[in-house]
């Protein structure tokens, strides 16, 4: 793993409806995230946050289905050029969110880098809608899409190319609330999603050694996007589109640890701690306590 570590803040809430996620940055800064990169070994860069609009300022549109699509194609150019920077000069992009719309502008920066990008998506949603299948409008219910090139043409061109990544390099953890026609576009591409029933039946670690084994065998890069409503509710309360039955505080851990273990990590980020949302700051203590793990912290 690399641990030259360039963080970057990106305190977005236009990708979705409820507002306090723009504070998920602050929230994991004050729980003690860059010490806790440091007492790993980690040498850290902060590289502050990228100006985001604020709603009341902005005329608000929702064409197309799409809430909000100037503000947040002209956020994720900015961190998408913030991200190529950190990547070109041989440091890890740490990306704290924000909402999962940035993911966008993380894997546009990072993408160029490799031929063969591969992603894991931990997430409780697919994140695969477009305008055309979104049931919310909210552009955080489709960075995995527009990565993969399909969405409005704004969206999938950010960092001028596309697409970002293939069907066959992604994987997703961690699934448990997928809308129809994201089912069907991940039956039809044959996506390797690893839903709560395989996480159950097998275990965490079981499912961990196969998704590192999938991509390890054909990737040159991969880039962890975490959404922290992929843990239960109970463990992370602060998320704005909770869903139940998820994985727990433990699992995730075993997830990271695992990650480091194998150093197949090339590029993070950490999306949906939303503060108001959030039970004494819990979620975005379990998220700097995830990052610890991710690089390489030890129990012993
Ligand atoms: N997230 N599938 C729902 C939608 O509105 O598209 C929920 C998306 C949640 C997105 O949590 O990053
Ligand atoms: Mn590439
Ligand atoms: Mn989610
Ligand atoms: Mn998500």
């Amino acid at each position: 793993m690399n641990k030259m570590v360039s963080m970057i803040g990106v305190p977005m809430d236009l990708g979705q409806n409820r507002r306090g996620v723009d504070m998920g940055p602050s929230a994991m800064r004050y729980a003690g995230l860059v010490e806790r990169l440091q007492e790993t070994g980690c040498s850290v860069n902060d590289l502050g946050d990228i100006e985001v609009g604020r709603p009341e300022a902005l005329d608000v549109k929702n064409a197309d289905n799409l809430k909000d699509l100037e503000e947040v194609v002209t956020v994720n150019e900015r961190l998408a050029d913030t991200v190529k920077n950190v990547v070109q000069a041989g440091r890890f992009p740490l990306i704290l969110g924000g909402d999962h719309s940035i993911a966008i502008g993380t894997l546009a920066g990072v993408a160029h880098k490799y031929n063969n990008m591969g992603v894991i998506w931990y997430d409780a949603h697919g994140d695969l809608n477009t305008g055309a299948t979104s049931p919310s409008g909210n552009i955080h219910g489709m960075p995995l899409a527009v990565s993969l090139g399909i969405g409005h043409p704004s969206l999938t061109e950010i960092g001028g190319y596309k697409p970002k990544v293939t069907p066959d390099n992604i994987v997703i953890i961690g699934a448990r609330s997928l809308d129809p026609e994201e089912r069907e576009y991940i039956q039809a591409q044959g996506v390797r999603v690893y839903t709560m029933h395989e996480i159950d039946r097998d275990g965490m670690a079981a499912v961990m050694n196969d998704a590192i084994a999938f991509l390890e065998a054909k990737t040159d890069g991969v880039h962890l996007s975490l959404d922290l409503d992929a843990l239960d509710p109970q463990h992370a309360p602060g998320v704005g589109t909770p869903v139940v039955g998820g994985t727990t505080y433990r699992e995730t851990h075993l997830a990271m640890e695992m990650l480091a273990h194998r150093q197949i990590i090339t590029s993070a980020e950490f999306v949906e701690v939303n503060p108001i949302l959030d039970v004494r700051n819990q979620t975005a203590e379990a998220a700097v306590g995830l990052i610890g793990s991710l690089f390489g912290e030890k129990l012993l």
